[in-house]
């Protein structure tokens, strides 16, 4: 600060104000950064900061490398600590919450000032949040809720709505299905059992579609948010019913393990039978620009750029919402063949 002088520290102010402002009014699910963490949409608060910057250190737990989701988040928030200019002590769990409760205490034992996980499922994690408490290190949850009683464990939750996506979903195959006459067969792969998306996504989607009795999930098990598990899972579901209408995969690498199980089956994935998933990323794209997959509801993984600020606030003692939630929009077949190219994860 003391460097840039005063027009330089009324510019910072007013940016970081904007940039507090776009996070504040984001519990409408209306502003949050979309595409966040691209280092030209970066606050120049951030880069003309560099120097008090550094030195911040976050600990990040993150759940594993399970998806392509995944791999772009865990990129947009190893970029984004860089470019803002902080030590990032990043640790994977490979989808294990005891290694993510070994992570967590290791940063605390650490001092880092500030927390941040995506928690792999939703319950058993007051104790360790209580000793960061105790510790007074913050907490920030990323991605994924906890569903601890006492919210004053961590300081926000950023991240999507969960049971939105699974809503959208479900809206989408209603008007699908609007005039029915008979019943359509729905199987469902689950994610991680016990994980916020797969617990939202699940709730939302059946919230909608109850509405119309002909739509029937006639079978629902985990394939754990990969690919490999998709496959698997699927290929069981082809076995055990003859006429199965549509998938509904809680994310993309589980549909694409499906769609690999579908054909070897000698069925066509889109027409025989109608695949909707979540997240979009780029190969997910690809295949419902190739009518494979018929429906995706977005999730954005580029949560890293928002992360960093929410961090800088909480050291700048600045006060942060408790809820920031990501925008996000959905694509038939024909809209991700147009918006394939510019595709950033
Ligand atoms: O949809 C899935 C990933 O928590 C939103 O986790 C995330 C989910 C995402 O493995 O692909």
């Amino acid at each position: 600060m003391k460097k840039i002088g005063k027009m330089g520290a009324a510019l910072l102010l007013t940016l970081s104000m904007a940039m507090l402002g776009a996070c504040g009014n984001s519990n409408d699910g209306n502003t949050a950064a979309k595409n966040g963490n691209s280092a030209t949409q970066a606050p120049a608060a951030d880069n003309g900061d560099k120097t008090e910057g550094k030195s911040i250190t976050l600990g990040f737990s993150q759940v594993g490398a399970e998806s392509g989701w995944r791999s772009a988040n865990t990129k947009s928030i190893q970029d984004s600590a860089k470019e803002a200019g902080y030590t990032l002590k990043f640790s994977d769990a490979q989808q294990k919450q005891e290694n993510q409760i070994k992570a967590l205490r290791s940063f605390i034992q650490q001092k880092v000032d500030v927390i941040s996980f995506s928690p792999v499922v939703e319950s058993g994690w007051d104790t360790v949040l209580k000793e960061a408490k105790a510790a007074g290190i913050p907490v920030v949850l990323t991605d994924r809720a906890v569903d601890s009683k006492d919210t004053s464990l961590y300081v926000t939750f950023l991240g999507s709505d969960f049971v939105e996506e699974g809503r959208k979903a479900g809206q989408w195959l209603t008007e699908q299905y609007k005039d029915a006459a008979e019943d359509v067969n729905i199987v469902e792969l689950q994610g991680t059992t016990g994980s916020a998306p797969a617990n939202d996504r699940m709730s939302g989607f059946a919230e909608v579609i109850k509405d119309n009795p002909h739509l029937k999930i006639i079978a629902s098990q985990t394939g754990d948010f990969t690919r490999a598990k998709g496959k698997e899972v699927m290929q069981a579901f082809l076995k055990a019913n003859k006429d199965i209408d549509v998938l509904y995969a809680h994310n993309d690498d589980m549909a694409l393990g499906a769609i690999q199980a579908i054909e070897a089956a000698g069925l066509k994935p889109g027409q025989d039978i109608k695949i909707i998933s979540v997240d979009a990323v780029k190969d997910g794209m690809q295949a419902a620009s190739e009518g494979k997959i018929n429906f995706i509801v977005e999730c954005n993984p580029l949560l890293g750029s928002q992360l960093m600020q929410v961090v800088k606030d909480i050291v700048d003692g600045k006060a942060v919402e408790p809820r920031i939630v990501t925008e996000e929009t959905t694509f038939t077949s024909e809209q991700a063949k147009e918006a394939l190219p510019s595709r950033e994860y």
